[in-house]
């Protein structure tokens, strides 16, 4: 194994393995325009959903934290790639942060994320061994949201879909959402279902306890997504459909033997509506169409249990850079008990293949 030593910000020496490139693919930005659009709104409480409220509150709040956050969210330049450095990152994939303009009214939403895509454009292009894009989209009108997405692919060279879970607490199992995986799957070009605080109908019993966040609610919220996008039939209806998920499948994997056996349950006793046969096991789904990323989720047990059940290929880094982005994590995964050839589809492989980089 080949390695190359950093002197980090905290003063430690970190040696990375040069045998493989390390590709963040979950790496949140946004450009200053949407944060000062967020500030406005906060400021007019014209914005209801209480987990927006409860996010960018803090996040546009004077804390400590959320002063550094919000200063190197909007930059796409040297003081990232200084972080990359120190970490041992090579290349990220830039994707706007959550929740995007899902949150805006429709005619400013569509706006700012044709908008936002072509600034992100800009350093994508200052920047083309470092720095990836996705592309960003209204769902609220989902035919201008199916043409960003053949724009993003063909004219601005961006390898796939950002969506921030629910929009105004609808989810992508509508069939008026429709357009956008057809579009996608079309094109060949992914998915990343990212998550967004728990929709307005749910996230009482979250917010009032202060786990609304990436410590749960996230999670419950998006894992949630994504079973009503497989239960609901889509991936029947689009079968070369490609979703990346992070947090390692916001526990889908972990729950998958009992959803498969409820679910079967269900479809037999025909007690849902919602719940009709599918072509496959809601598992075999999460072997196919779905690839997970380990934003957030550094930890070697989970990891590992993830790759088990759903295949190595499918199972890829990621920092989540700013919010979560720790260089001691990085150099631990890389420390894993993995032979170089499975430490590079984790790191690069797979990567490659899902965004085709
Ligand atoms: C947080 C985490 C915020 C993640 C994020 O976007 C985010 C956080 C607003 O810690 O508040 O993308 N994350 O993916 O874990
Ligand atoms: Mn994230």
């Amino acid at each position: 194994m080949t390695e190359t030593q950093v002197l980090n910000e905290t003063g430690t020496t970190l040696a990375f393995s040069t045998d493989y490139k390390r590709i963040a693919v979950e790496e949140a930005w946004a450009p200053q325009q949407l944060l000062d659009v967020y500030r406005t709104e906060l400021a007019a409480g014209n914005i209801s959903d209480p987990g927006f409220n409860s996010l960018w509150g803090y996040y546009l709040g004077n804390t400590e934290r959320a002063s550094a956050l919000s200063a190197r969210i909007v930059e796409a330049g040297p003081n990232r790639l200084a972080a990359m450095d120190a970490a041992g990152v090579d290349v990220q994939i830039l994707s706007l942060t959550c929740p995007g303009v899902q949150i805006l009214k429709t005619d400013i939403a569509r706006t700012l994320a044709v908008e936002a895509n072509n600034i992100l454009k800009e350093s994508v292009d200052a920047y083309p061994d470092r720095f990836y894009g996705l592309t960003a989209i209204a769902p609220q009108d989902p035919e201008h949201a199916a043409q960003e997405i053949r724009r993003g692919h063909d004219n601005l060279g961006f390898k796939g879909v950002i969506i921030n879970s629910h929009t105004q607490g609808e989810y992508l199992d509508d069939k008026k959402f429709w357009p956008i995986f057809e579009a996608a799957e079309s094109l060949n070009t992914p998915i990343y279902l990212h998550p967004n605080t728990p929709s307005p109908q749910m996230i009482q019993p979250y917010v009032e306890s202060g786990l609304d966040g990436a410590v749960f609610g996230f999670a419950a919220e998006t894992g949630l997504h994504l079973l009503r996008i497989i239960t609901s039939g889509v991936f029947d209806r689009f079968p070369n459909l490609k979703i990346v998920v992070g947090h390692l499948g916001e526990a889908l994997p972990y729950w998958m033997w009992r959803i498969d056996f409820m679910h079967a349950t269900s479809v037999k006793s025909r007690r849902y509506e919602a719940i009709k046969p599918l072509k496959m096991r809601p598992s075999d789904y999460l072997k196919r169409n779905i690839w997970f990323t380990t934003s957030g989720m550094p930890w070697a047990p989970a990891v590992e249990f993830v790759r088990d059940v759903v295949g190595t290929e499918r199972v890829m880094f990621a920092w989540d850079y700013p919010y979560q982005w720790d260089p001691q994590e990085v150099a631990a995964l890389d420390a894993l008990p993995w032979s170089i050839e499975e430490k590079k589809e984790f790191f690069q492989g797979a990567a490659e293949q899902v965004f085709r980089l």
